[in-house]
């Protein structure tokens, strides 16, 4: 049965390091338009902000904390939303580019991908006719042949060296062996309950976004885990985005939304911005008489170390 009295809550991955920004004039690609949208988003109810960074001459990814701190200290500023800037950057990236700007900022929480994977949207490159930058086409073509490295020694370093620092993790599971990943590692004792675990549907290189596959996931971290040890939250890559978060919370779960993951707001209509794609979860998840989870409210839930204890 889903508990509507407990509260949700909605992440939002901004921008990312996979659309590229011929695939929406909304994708925000430089600091301010980052900081903006951020910044809107958690106004709009996201209680975590996750974040990449990008080049602002012409949106490529980019790890650098410079360009990290054009913006990150503004939304921390301006809202009391959980940060959590990736560890995954783009898969062009070493880890030691992936984990500049987490290493210096210790955030509150970090992405951490559980497992080595293709991770890929070069099939959207044929449909693309005119690029706007020089770099886009080769940077999606790319992806055909690129391994988003994962391995059990990368994972290890980054619990020992974030989490050593209090950072907590936002688990990004794409498949069921990830989640067994993740139990391998709350065996040798690297990573204190409760997990949030982000399972990720829809992706090319990881499971598909059939419904089923949630309950597969979520009875298998009930297994492994125990549901008390952990918090389940869901994204879905594209037009599965909106169906599958809410299923989601329907299954005791909590959301994540935002350009990152897809760049829609409905069938075939573009996303003029994250804060309007956190304004129509929070409307569906309001409307099934569920509670938005404020920051405070997130910190509690996951343990998060508190923003007095991060140096941006
Ligand atoms: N861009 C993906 C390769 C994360 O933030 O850790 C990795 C990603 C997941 O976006
Ligand atoms: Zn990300």
């Amino acid at each position: 049965m889903s508990d509507t009295g407990r509260k949700v809550i909605i992440s939002c991955a901004v921008t990312g390091a996979t659309h590229v920004p011929t695939m929406s004039e909304h994708l925000p690609i430089t600091p301010a338009q980052i900081r903006d949208q951020a910044i809107d988003a958690a106004r709009a109810g996201a209680a975590i902000i996750h974040l990449h960074a990008r080049d602002p001459k012409d949106g490529r990814p980019t790890p650098s904390p410079d360009v990290f701190r054009e913006f990150v200290p503004a939304i921390a500023e301006a809202t009391d939303a959980v940060i959590n800037i990736t560890t995954g950057g783009s898969t062009r990236m070493t880890l030691e580019e992936r984990l500049a700007y987490p290493l210096q900022a210790a955030p509150e929480m970090c992405s951490l991908n559980m497992g080595s994977m293709n991770f890929s949207i070069h099939p959207l490159a044929s449909k693309v006719s005119s690029w706007r930058y020089e770099w886009e086409k080769g940077y999606v073509e790319g992806m055909e042949d690129m391994i988003f490295r994962n391995t059990f020694k990368d994972i290890k370093r980054i619990l020992l060296e974030l989490g050593g620092r209090g950072t907590r993790f936002e688990f990004e599971c794409y498949d069921l062996g990830h989640l067994y990943n993740l139990a391998h590692f709350v065996d040798q004792g690297l990573i204190k309950p409760p997990f949030f675990i982000q399972s990720v549907f829809g992706i090319l290189g990881g499971m598909g976004a059939d419904p089923e596959n949630m309950t597969v996931m979520r009875a298998t971290a009930d297994r492994l885990f125990g549901r008390e040890n952990y918090h389940f939250s869901v994204l879905g890559a594209g037009r599965h985005q909106m169906p599958l978060v809410t299923m989601s919370a329907i299954l005791g779960g909590n959301v994540r939304v935002g350009l990152e993951d897809s760049v829609y707001i409905a069938k075939g209509v573009k996303a003029e911005s994250n804060a309007q794609q956190v304004r129509k979860i929070r409307r569906i998840l309001e409307e099934l008489s569920f509670e938005i989870a404020t920051p405070d409210d997130a910190r509690a839930m996951l343990g998060l170390k508190g923003r007095d204890k991060v140096t941006p």
